[in-house]
């Protein structure tokens, strides 16, 4: 397996915030000590004994879910990429406020767990639910806003519903990491981060729209205060990354790999390219991994160079809905979806 085990790259301390580290990029799924963190809070304790999962609102048995009931109901597993919203932030000219990620607030994990579905259904779901809100353990204060809120996001119910929409006991075969949010989450296949909140202690079923901050503060695209045409944060854009070599490299004449990933929420990635020519000319790389749905697809090329010289390489995903990434993304205030053509520059000596 690994020859390196280089561990995550801190971007904050409390809350303890953590990128992937993209460089040491070596196995299609990600190790769980390499798996990036996100919170917004520090970690809650939940004592397990005492926890159970509660679904209410609007349905007819509000039910309580204790983690052997769970475990108890048909799992199914799936390949799932998740990516923070605010990967690749500190790429953004201006710089926008906030923790300035590069590329590896993203990950890569075998989930099993219970559909939602299922579990709404046991619940006799309501058909004038409209949204169900997920609340987490964790909670805090807010600097834009007075009082104690926890982390809670809501899901339109079509994708509540959706199948493969899942309350996710394991990761990587084994009980999800204390730091990923044991002992149950949400997995949101597709959906920017934040849709898959961690230490899950409550859902709701509601009949309006869910207007708590990190739904209407944070995680929504705007390209000024004053800007009229807001929209929330959903699916992952197309996007990719070169793990290596690294941007400023020294390297010698002769033969390089480059190797890197690349994904999509709007469907199955088709096509990585790569360019030494300022984008003039464009070749298909080759792949490391079969298509699959919800997954990233690592590729690699093999390069060689007689010339010293300096190089930019260039490279770009599209998906199967032809979406493809752009020269530059779309500026925002709260810096998400940054999913610009990357580019790194290399010496060769
Ligand atoms: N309860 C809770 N769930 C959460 C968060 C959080 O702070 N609290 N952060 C969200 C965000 S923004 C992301 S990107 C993912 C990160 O999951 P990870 O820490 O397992 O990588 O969790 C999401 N779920
Ligand atoms: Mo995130």
């Amino acid at each position: 397996m690994d020859l390196y085990h280089a561990g995550r790259i801190p971007r904050s301390i409390i809350p303890e915030n953590q990128e992937f580290p993209m460089l040491s990029l070596s196995s299609r799924i990600t190790p769980e000590f390499q798996y990036y963190i996100r919170n917004h809070f520090p970690y809650p304790s939940l004592p397990l004994n005492d926890w159970v999962l509660k679904i209410e609102g609007l349905v007819h048995k509000p039910i309580s879910l204790s983690y052997q009931t769970l475990y108890q109901c048909p799992q199914i597993t799936l390949p799932v990429t998740m990516e923070c919203a605010g990967n690749k932030r500190a790429y953004y000219q201006p710089k926008t406020k906030g923790d300035q990620w590069e590329q590896g607030a993203v990950s890569h994990a075998l989930w099993t767990g219970v559909p939602l579905r299922t579990l709404l259904q046991i619940a006799g779901i309501m058909p004038d639910a409209r949204e169900v809100i997920f609340e987490g353990a964790d909670a805090g204060e807010r600097v834009d806003l007075p009082g104690m809120f926890p982390f809670a996001r809501s899901l339109p119910i079509e994708k509540a519903m959706d199948p493969d929409t899942l309350i996710a006991l394991c990761m990587n075969g084994k009980p999800i990491p204390y730091k990923h949010g044991y002992p149950a989450r949400l997995i949101v296949p597709n959906w920017y981060g934040m849709a898959s909140v961690k230490w899950l202690s409550r859902i709701v079923a509601i009949d309006h729209v869910f207007m708590g901050p990190f739904q209407t503060n944070d995680y929504v695209i705007y390209r000024s205060e004053t800007d009229s045409q807001r929209r929330p944060v959903t699916l992952m854009k197309v996007n990719s990354v070169i793990a290596q070599p690294t941007d400023q490299a020294v390297v010698r004449r002769g033969r390089h790999f480059i190797t890197g990933t690349a994904w999509s929420g709007h469907g199955l990635v088709k096509k990585v390219q790569i360019s030494f020519d300022h984008g003039e000319t464009w070749d298909q790389v080759f792949w490391i991994d079969s298509e699959e749905k919800y997954s990233w697809r690592r590729w690699m090329w093999e390069w060689h160079v007689a010339e010293p010289g300096t190089y930019t390489i260039r490279v770009k995903a599209t998906d199967d809905k032809g979406n493809t990434q752009p020269l530059q993304a779309d500026w925002n205030v709260k810096g998400y979806e940054n999913n610009s053509i990357f580019q790194i520059k290399v010496y060769v000596e």
